[in-house]
């Protein structure tokens, strides 16, 4: 079958963000605008011949997607493809199977945590052959590209069925439409000791999973419930549906509130978690207890010992800049590598290749090992859960036990979405150009260290990255960092990250707000964050 060879000019946009290029679904719904992106990835990637897996988290124009991929990745000469069962795999699924499968790297659908349906956002986003997300280099070819293709190729050929395990070919490309969750569920069998979740579950612990109706469900059903034998129903809205199911599929305590509502009060769950859109991020709560992210990251490592790849301990952890130091802290304390990356997974995988690091996590709600090369959320449950087995103590026992140990790390980020994106440049830029002056000057009654826009230089392969966020370090281990998002759709979202450290460990426990609440009037003093957005609070706080 002869490929078909159609003009084209390109778009302005296509320059991949935090995690892939992530733009409202009506824009990717352009003609060429999908086909563009997706040729310039045949153009730059040497896939000819190779092997692809692809598939996506379900959203909202997924499956159409999936056919216009299919027919182009056999026009360009793909000689095989691997595609979730429904057109479903969710991130880390997909890294799990471009790892076991040994291909040449794959196609994933999503925009994560962003809404779904006609009027939300899509997403797509290529993974190397490492299983993780190309890195700057890859992805800046690839832009490269998008700014100067004239032409793509693709197949008069019919939809092919995805719903079905079967084999096939269209034009010369083999296709396997796969089970997506069999390669991912062996893997966490040999990550976790199943046999202690199975003996937690089967003795009165209570527990809930929400997947948001996002892609987590099939995941979470087949693992919890079938293989852990967890009540039927601890899955909650376990069903992927194109819009979430009118929700936001981001776990977090603004859009999770029903379930962290079950964890509240003496009645309370002992244990509930929540996955996003694509199933990379999670949330851990117990009863009346919400471990942010940052801790998460801080407890797993300290105990990573109870894991069974991991009984003789690990090598290093990393975490991105704008998370917590609580990691550091436990880093220093088993005398291990910790490294401080920019924000976005990508900047993990050469520290993973290397095996310097054995986990990492950033505080959007996303931790992982170096067992894939995506954050996992299903992995921070399952490793929760391997955690309490063993410990068999409540979560909110635990954490406190860790702070008491390590110290507490007080932690909130706040989130101002959808500003004018003029306006939200000119806070950095004015920002930017006052830091010089600030070390050794006082805000909040504290004396100011330093005071940077980060910049990271890959240990492995020398690549630096330039401008990730201002940090205004403090002399008592205090921060504030500002940062605009990479993965927003409509104007740019301000993400203000604030973080005091507890040394004392008899000191009264308060809410993280009311701990932070200085420094939280600091970063507006210095910044001008009303003055310059014109909102008086963030949309979001977590
Ligand atoms: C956000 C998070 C970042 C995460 C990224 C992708 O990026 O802050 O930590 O890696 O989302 O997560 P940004 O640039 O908006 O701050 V996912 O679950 O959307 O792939
Ligand atoms: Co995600």
């Amino acid at each position: 079958m002869q490929p078909i060879r159609v003009q084209t000019t390109p778009f302005d946009d296509q320059k991949p963000g935090t995690s892939g290029l992530r733009k409202q679904v009506r824009v990717f719904q352009q003609p060429h605008y999908l086909e563009n992106f997706v040729q310039s990835i045949f153009d730059t990637q040497a896939l000819a011949g190779a092997t692809l897996v692809l598939g996506g988290d379900g959203r909202y124009h997924n499956r159409q997607a999936i056919q216009t991929i299919l027919r182009m990745a056999a026009a360009n000469g793909v000689a095989r493809c691997l595609v979730g069962q429904g057109g479903i795999l969710s991130t880390p699924a997909t890294s799990c199977v471009i790892r076991r499968r040994r291909t040449a790297g794959g196609i994933i659908l999503s925009a994560s945590h962003n809404p779904g349906g006609p009027d939300g956002d899509f997403g797509i986003k290529f993974n190397t052959a490492n299983g993780g997300p190309a890195p700057e280099g890859v992805t800046g070819a690839i832009y490269a590209r998008s700014r100067e293709i004239d032409h793509y190729l693709t197949l008069d050929t019919p939809d092919v069925e995805l719903d079905r395990i079967h084999q096939f070919t269209l034009g010369g490309m083999r296709v396997e439409i796969i089970d997506p969750v069999a390669d991912y569920a062996e893997l966490m069998a040999a990550q976790f000791d199943f046999e202690a979740i199975r003996a937690l579950l089967a003795g009165g612990f209570r527990m809930a999973f929400d997947a948001m109706h996002a892609v987590t469900g099939p995941y979470a059903r087949r693992i919890l419930e079938q293989q852990l034998g967890a009540p039927e129903g601890t899955v909650r809205n376990g069903e992927p549906l194109e819009d979430f199911g009118g929700g936001h599929p981001d776990p977090n305590l603004a859009h999770a509130a029903e379930l962290v509502a079950l964890t509240r009060g003496p009645e309370g769950l002992d244990f509930a978690a929540a996955s996003d859109g694509d199933g990379d991020r999670n949330m851990i709560l117990g009863r009346d207890i919400f471990v942010t992210p940052s801790d998460s990251l801080a407890i797993l490592a300290a105990n990573a010992t109870v894991f069974p790849p991991w009984r003789e301990g690990i090598p290093g952890v990393a975490r991105s800049m704008p998370t917590s130091q609580a990691v550091d802290r436990v880093a220093a304390r088993l005398g291990i590598a910790c490294y401080e990356t920019p924000t976005g997974w990508k900047f993990f995988g050469n520290l993973l290749d290397a095996g310097r690091i054995a986990f990492c996590g950033e505080e959007s709600f996303g931790t992982g090992s170096s067992h894939v090369r995506e954050k996992d959320g299903l992995w921070a449950v399952l490793a929760w859960l391997n955690l309490l087995a063993v410990r068999r103590q409540p979560v909110r026992e635990l954490v406190r036990a860790h702070w008491a140990e390590y110290g507490r790390n007080y932690y909130s980020r706040h989130d101002y979405e959808a500003v004018d994106k003029a306006a939200a440049e000119a806070l950095m830029a004015d920002l930017r150009a006052r830091l010089p002056d600030l070390a050794g000057t006082r805000l909040a009654g504290r004396v100011i260290r330093l005071a940077d826009d980060f910049s990271y230089t890959d240990p492995i392969d020398g690549s630096v990255a330039e401008r990730q966020g201002i940090r205004i370090l403090f002399e008592d281990g205090a921060r504030i960092v500002f940062r605009l998002s990479g993965t927003g759709t409509v104007g740019a979202t301000l993400r203000l990250y604030l973080e005091s450290l507890e040394t004392d460990p008899t000191a009264q426990c308060q809410d993280p707000q009311q701990a932070l609440a200085e420094l939280i009037a600091a970063a507006d003093e210095l910044a001008g964050i009303r003055r310059h957005t014109g909102r008086e609070r963030p949309d979001v706080i977590t």
